[in-house]
């Protein structure tokens, strides 16, 4: 089964892409199996290598969304895409807004090995 560090990388970890097209969100949806059974609404791309995330474990500590206290700010800011289900786009269509940004990023650690398992959001 997929841990939920796994999931982590399947889902937000792409590091080798630095410019990315207005097809990349809906090439990469579908890729990472992000559009099975429905169109997940937003997802994060982050373009930096993993290491460099994985730190971020070590940043400083936030609360999370869900109100959980294992959250996490990068002190840098990072390369990330944003993708985001366009209105009006009909599952199996996922159609996605593609956005490139630039910003400090929050992710969940969890302590197996004190890695990463959830993105929280950008600021
Ligand atoms: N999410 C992002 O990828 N980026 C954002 O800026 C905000 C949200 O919060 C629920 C899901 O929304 C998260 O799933 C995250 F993928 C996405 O499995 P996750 O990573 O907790």
């Amino acid at each position: 089964k997929e841990s939920q560090a796994e999931k982590f990388q399947r889902q937000h970890m792409d590091p080798d892409t630095s410019t990315v097209t207005a097809s990349y969100c809906n090439e990469m949806m579908k890729r990472r199996n992000m559009t099975v059974g429905q169109c997940k609404p937003v997802n994060t791309f982050i373009h930096e290598p993993l290491p460099d995330v994985q730190v971020i474990c070590f940043q400083g500590n936030v609360t999370c969304k869900n109100g959980k206290p294992n959250c996490h700010q990068s002190s840098s800011k990072m390369r990330i895409t944003d993708c985001r289900l366009k209105k009006g786009s009909k599952y199996p269509k996922c159609d996605y807004q593609t956005q490139q940004l630039q910003k400090s990023i929050i992710v969940a650690c969890e302590c197996v090995q004190y890695e990463t398992v959830d993105f929280d959001g950008s600021v």
